[in-house]
């Protein structure tokens, strides 16, 4: 009989009506504790954990064979130096879905100029039509579980998707880059831009001054990734100036995003609340037990993270 403790009490409502089954389903005997009810720390065998959880010290758990995370961004924990467990970040399908949906439809809606025909209020027979995917240039920035999947959904709509990621790849149909220079070449051939890469010190402020003023005039920015990626003050330049047509924003810096946060009142940005893409207890549930399934088996488990790269 395993040991699990479930350290996220914001989660635990959710998942106490799926992991059980989850666990049944997959053959594995546990008993589920949270930390209301916790056990010995040196009898825990797996912590599933989010970040916003109180428990920040790993040190007792001794015996713990992983913490598996519940979010797919671990720029909260991954430099926590008590964590010293193999750490599994969540790459969830479900979550994956909801992102390509929220990517697709504001990709779509700036593509086709939606908001002149939802905001009409002088009733403007304006018949102009935009152009059709294929001649709509997008770059999707990071092409790991969910950049990939949404750069694959856009190519489905015959967007004229490339790429850009750490390292170098060869993705079937997917023009892509990597590296300092084929940013700004992504960059510049790009109308509409897509951030999905991790915080991490070296991808802080990679829309910079210098990154925005290589887009073309007019481009559109999405950011479902985290607030980090992009210097807002620099945004809210190259917005003023024209250079940066939109911007959608779902993260921010600091979360709730400020009352008094220029982005709110810009014309330029639409805020969403960071909810591009929530992990979906039914599927995250299975995911964790087939890490622990595996971890169980002596199989290597999924989604590690590796600690010196920070993601
Ligand atoms: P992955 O780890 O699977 O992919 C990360 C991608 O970013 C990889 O392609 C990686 O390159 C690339 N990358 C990392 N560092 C750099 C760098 N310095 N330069 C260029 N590319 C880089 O992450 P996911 O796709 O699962 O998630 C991405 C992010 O999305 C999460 O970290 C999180 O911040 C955010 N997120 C937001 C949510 C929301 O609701 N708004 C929900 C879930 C996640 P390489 O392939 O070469 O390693
Ligand atoms: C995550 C997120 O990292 O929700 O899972 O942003």
């Amino acid at each position: 009989m395993l040991t699990l403790l479930f350290a996220s009490p914001a989660n635990w409502d959710e998942y106490r009506e799926v992991l059980p089954g989850a666990l049944e389903a997959a053959g594995i005997r546990a008993q589920i504790f949270t930390l209301e009810n916790q056990p010995a720390p040196d009898q825990v065998d797996y912590l599933i954990y989010a970040p916003s959880s109180p428990l920040q010290d790993f040190t007792p758990f001794t015996r713990a064979k992983a913490v598996l995370s519940l979010w797919a961004g671990v720029e909260r924990i991954v430099g926590n130096t008590t964590l010293t467990q193999p750490l599994c970040r969540m790459v969830d399908p479900w979550l994956t879905e909801g992102m390509v949906e929220w990517v697709v439809g504001h990709t779509l809606r700036h593509h086709l100029g939606m908001d002149r025909h939802i905001v009409n209020p002088d009733h403007v027979w304006d018949p102009a039509s935009p152009p059709l995917a294929r001649d709509r240039r997008v770059a999707v920035l990071g092409l790991g579980a969910l950049g990939l999947a949404c750069a694959r959904a856009l190519q489905g709509l015959n967007f004229a998707v490339s790429g850009w990621s750490r390292t170098a790849k060869d993705i079937a149909g997917l023009p892509t880059a990597h590296g300092a220079d084929g940013l700004r070449a992504t960059l510049a051939a790009a109308e509409i831009v897509i951030l999905l890469l991790p915080k991490t010190p070296e991808t802080e402020n990679t829309l910079d001054a210098a990154a925005l003023a290589a887009m073309p005039k007019g481009a559109v920015i999405l950011n479902p990734g985290r607030g980090a990626l992009i210097d807002d003050a620099a945004l809210l330049a190259a917005l003023d100036a024209g250079q940066i047509g939109h911007a959608t924003l779902d993260v921010f810096r600091v979360e709730p995003l400020p009352k008094d946060h220029p982005f709110w009142s810009h014309p330029g940005v639409t805020v969403t609340p960071h909810i591009a893409a929530d992990t979906r207890p039914a599927s995250a549930a299975r995911v964790l037990v087939e890490n622990i399934r595996r971890g169980e088996a002596g199989e290597p488990l999924l989604n590690l993270v590796d600690r010196a790269r920070g993601y």
